[in-house]
């Protein structure tokens, strides 16, 4: 059974759910890691009032037994507070950037409540539990997977740490989850700013998952290849506008020796050659190379304007401001946590497909196996 989640439910109905098939029997579910990375999907400087009202934790309705995994659809729901769905009025004033007019087009219809209530980013709650579930599985085997954010509106960071631990601990003392703490200073400043002048702030969180193997992914099929997987995952996440892997839109520009990473033994090492760079973001011909797997993502300012832009009523075809609902003035670092729990779900549908097996004892002596090939090579 390849791993896969759909995910389910509207922003203002009862919850919002994912199904997630595949995880091997036997694992225990990591409840407390759950609600962790749900809590800090619900953080972040910015975020608006609806975050005060929800307080996310998961229920789990199938696929346990005894606080195990029984190999069995995961069914993880996400209840909402503010669940007015049909109290909510019609929204005719489609919001430029949102999908509220496409979908209302799409559909034939003036009111785009139904569009927005799905299209909205609440849906993001029940990927992350899902992720987090992936997450966990993964860490099993020594994989670990951390999302930051790396630039809000012009604010750039500097000095991100290159050590996990003390990149994680500024992360988490961080407002903006940045782990350069000079630069939060001055992207909390930005949003504020946007906030007062009721305006909105995008921004660019960065991925980085260690410990993982070479040969997750393939090259041999273009819907194998583990980079489209990744850019496809993030892109589909509310908002995103761009992806890039390792050095991304750099490596266009300079010559292929500033660019490849060389390659050298490595006799202490776990694998028995290493790089010397990493601007692959440890993927070459769609499968990881045993190097950290790097991937950005480049978040739009969110569409719903307290002074809204210029747009039209669907129901009288004249001009019109767009409709304005309660919304985040920046959602880049919970944003960041969904790209975590995305790229921890694609990474856990290659692991499992690369080594296989229908319980975590079956996956463990897999990949004790895989491993010492590697080492003999
Ligand atoms: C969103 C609009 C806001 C956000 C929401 C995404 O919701 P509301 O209109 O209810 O205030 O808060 O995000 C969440 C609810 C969440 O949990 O992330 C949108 O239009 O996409």
């Amino acid at each position: 059974m390849p791993l896969s989640y759909r995910s389910a439910g509207e922003s203002h109905g009862p919850a919002v759910l994912a199904v997630l098939e595949g995880i091997p029997a036997g694992m225990e579910f990591p409840e407390e890691a759950v609600h962790a990375m749900l809590r800090r999907r619900q953080g972040g400087y910015g975020r608006g009032a609806r975050q005060r009202i929800e307080e996310d934790r998961v229920e789990v309705l199938s696929g346990l037994r005894q606080g195990r995994t029984l190999g069995s659809p995961l069914t993880l729901v996400v209840k909402n507070r503010d669940h007015r769905i049909d109290e909510l009025g019609p929204v005719t004033r489609p919001r430029p950037g949102h999908a509220d007019l496409a979908g209302a087009w799409k559909l034939g219809v003036r009111d785009a409540r139904g569009v927005l209530e799905r299209a909205s980013a609440r849906e993001t709650a029940a990927r992350v539990a899902a992720g987090a579930v992936c997450a966990a599985f993964l860490a099993r085997f020594g994989l670990r997977v951390d999302a930051h954010v790396v630039a809000i509106g012009e604010v750039d960071s500097t000095l991100i740490p290159e050590d996990p631990d003390e990149r994680r601990r500024l992360r988490d003392a961080s407002e903006v989850y940045c782990p350069d703490p000079e630069a939060s200073v001055r992207m909390v400043d930005l949003i504020a700013g946007a906030r007062r002048s009721r305006d909105t702030a995008g921004g660019v969180f960065e991925v980085v998952a260690r410990g993982v193997p070479p040969g997750l992914g393939s090259w041999t099929q273009w819907d194998l290849r583990l980079d489209c997987r990744l850019a496809g995952a993030l892109m589909s996440v509310q908002a995103i506008k761009g992806v890039e892997v390792g050095l991304g839109f750099r490596a266009a520009r300079l010559a292929g020796s500033r660019v490849h990473d060389p390659i050298e033994p490595d006799p202490e090492g776990p694998l028995p050659y290493r790089r010397t760079r990493n601007h692959a973001g440890g993927l070459e011909g769609g499968t990881t190379n045993g190097e950290p797997v790097v991937v950005r993502a480049a978040m739009k300012p969110l569409s719903t304007l307290m002074d809204p832009l210029p747009s039209v009523d669907l129901e009288t075809g004249e001009a019109a401001a767009a409709a304005v609902e309660r919304s985040d003035t920046c959602a880049v670092p919970a944003a960041s946590v969904v790209g975590e729990a995305v790229v921890a779900y694609e990474l856990a549908r290659a692991f499992l497909e690369a080594i296989g097996g229908s319980s975590m004892d079956d996956v463990e002596a897999r990949y004790v196996a895989y491993r010492e090939r590697l080492r003999g090579l």
